[in-house]
């Protein structure tokens, strides 16, 4: 790769708006230095060919996904993996990157250790998914296209009860019956596979990247569902060749990505001397384990640290369970308790003790190690991530989404421990607080909190009930998140709510309040 080699193909979908500093773009970073502070791969990085499809391009891509390819790419020349990534629900991240050139910073916060600034240049064009779908599905179809990867988190699924594809999602439905703009993560996928076959059906990789159990298997099949769901004379076609040219790998992801402020846009300006309306935050700390199967060529992520494993089940269980069911639950304790942050929450000693024994005692046995893996040790460097306070990840961040989360964080632990002969207590005062979360609404301290979750209208209609039998018995019934197997364990069901009437209560949570059989 020469520096500077081509202008990226970025699209800019709408003007810029003014601003009073000059905007970072591929004019004024070649102004800049590069110091301890601040490091420009994108020099090396910037102009490589488009061999990747982003489909969801928010924060958490752009901080982990992203790097780890523009390091592949850095390592060992190949610049056939610029990312093309397409915003799913809001065209936001199209107007920061389009007239930035593609280029975005990230900072990384570490307590204790200086702030340090990253400029990116991975990604060579940005799409609006919502004015530019037809732009996508070629791109999906391009034959220098090797791999499609998936951030558009746990809702972009669009899963019904039972784990397949929501029939009765009516945007599913406009796909399904051949919008000509399709509208859902699945439906673009499919109708550019399509587009792809019929351009001669060269192989390709579908990598999920969010955090769900199985989500390459998960992806597959809602993809299978919707192939079913089209007419014979396209499903059999496309089916036949989707066993045997696409591979769905799954894939474990894990970097603390909180959402961008403008005290860190100031802080990032005060770098470089340049607004940034790209900007994403991060921790150090990346891990990335993906299934080794893939379809055609891909990037040496490996040489950026990523590892490529027969199976990641292990993996990912570790994530979900002790990283993503401790954060919840120490999101929604927490926002209880009145702490704004996630660093403030696990410095609260009640609420340390409860989610280090929540991993611990109820989240280590239920998953089997992976090779090499010592779990205690990944979970006490889990808390000391959470220790972090440079970062200011909020709680209600992790808060969102709740409905979403919690089957494969908190839930199938659950069900799992007990599976086991097990009283997952700690799991279970995660799922109370999470109750209580809903149903109160307001923390100690008085401020509200925000139920930003897709299933929000029905879940609301607790808010305010003040009768732990009542919220129980209503919340448990949603199958999408409980299913049919745990609500059905009556002491377990008892515990439950004997946890959230002292939280209902304001009773300090505890590994005390946790109640025996
Ligand atoms: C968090 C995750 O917001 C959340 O729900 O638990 O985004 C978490 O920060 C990442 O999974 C870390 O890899």
């Amino acid at each position: 790769m020469t520096p500077h080699a081509t202008t990226p193909h970025v699209t800019t979908p709408h003007a810029t708006t003014p601003h009073a500093t000059t905007r970072l773009d591929a004019t004024s970073a070649a102004r800049l230095t590069e110091s301890a502070a601040l490091s420009l791969p994108y020099r090396r990085s910037r102009g490589s060919r488009i061999g990747i499809v982003h489909l969801g391009i928010g924060a958490f891509h752009r901080a982990h996904q992203a790097v780890y390819t523009e390091d592949a790419m850095l390592a060992d020349g190949d610049d056939r993996w610029g990312i093309c990534g397409v915003t799913q629900r809001s065209a936001a991240v199209a107007h920061q990157l389009g007239p930035q050139d593609g280029l975005y910073g990230v900072l990384q916060r570490s307590s204790g250790e200086p702030t340090t600034l990253r400029i990116s240049g991975a990604v060579g064009e940005v799409l609006d998914g919502g004015g530019q779908v037809d732009a996508l599905l070629d791109r999906l179809a391009a034959p220098d296209t090797h791999l499609v990867t998936l951030t558009v988190t746990e809702k972009g699924y669009r899963r019904g009860p039972d784990g397949r594809l929501d029939a009765a999602d009516p945007q599913l439905a406009e796909d399904l019956a051949g919008a000509v703009e399709p509208g859902t993560a699945v439906g673009r996928l499919v109708r550019g596979l399509q587009r792809r076959l019929r351009a001669g059906g060269a192989p390709i990789t579908v990598l999920s990247c969010d955090n769900l159990s199985h989500n390459g298997r998960v992806l597959a099949g809602l993809v299978s569902d919707f192939c079913a769901a089209l007419p014979a004379a396209e499903a059999e076609p496309l089916a036949a060749w989707l066993a045997e040219r696409v591979s769905f790998p799954s894939s474990m992801v894990d970097r603390i990505v909180p959402a961008t402020t403008d005290a860190d846009r100031a802080e990032a300006r005060a770098i470089t001397g340049l607004d940034d309306a790209g900007l994403v935050v991060a921790e150090p700390f990346r891990q990335w384990v993906i299934e080794d199967v893939f379809a055609g060529p891909r990037p040496a992520w490996t040489l950026a640290g990523a590892q490529l494993t027969e199976d990641v089940t292990p993996f990912e269980l570790m994530k979900l369970r002790l990283l993503n069911g401790s954060h919840s639950t120490l999101a929604y304790l927490g926002a209880l308790r009145g702490h704004r942050t996630i660093a403030d929450a696990v410095v609260d000693p009640q609420l340390h003790e409860i989610a280090e024994r929540l991993i611990s005692d109820d989240m280590i046995p239920t998953v089997p190690p992976p090779d090499g893996v010592d779990l205690r040790a990944y979970g006490e460097s889990v808390l000391r991530r959470y220790t972090n306070a440079d970062l200011r990840h909020t709680c209600v961040q992790v808060a969102m989404d709740g409905s979403q989360k919690l089957p494969q964080r908190l839930v199938a632990p659950a069900l799992a421990a007990i599976g086991l002969g097990r009283q997952p207590h700690l799991i279970t005062l995660g799922i109370a607080a999470w109750m209580a979360y809903v149903a109160l609404g307001r923390s100690a301290a008085g401020s509200t909190l925000p139920l930003d979750d897709p299933l929000a209208e029905r879940l609301g209609r607790v808010r305010g009930w003040t009768d732990p039998g009542r919220v129980v018995e209503d919340l448990l019934s949603i199958e999408s998140i409980f299913g049919r197997e745990l609500p059905e364990i009556g002491w377990w069901r008892a515990e439950l709510r004997a946890q959230l009437r002292e939280l209902l209560a304001g009773a300090p949570p505890g590994v005390g309040a946790a109640r025996t059989r």
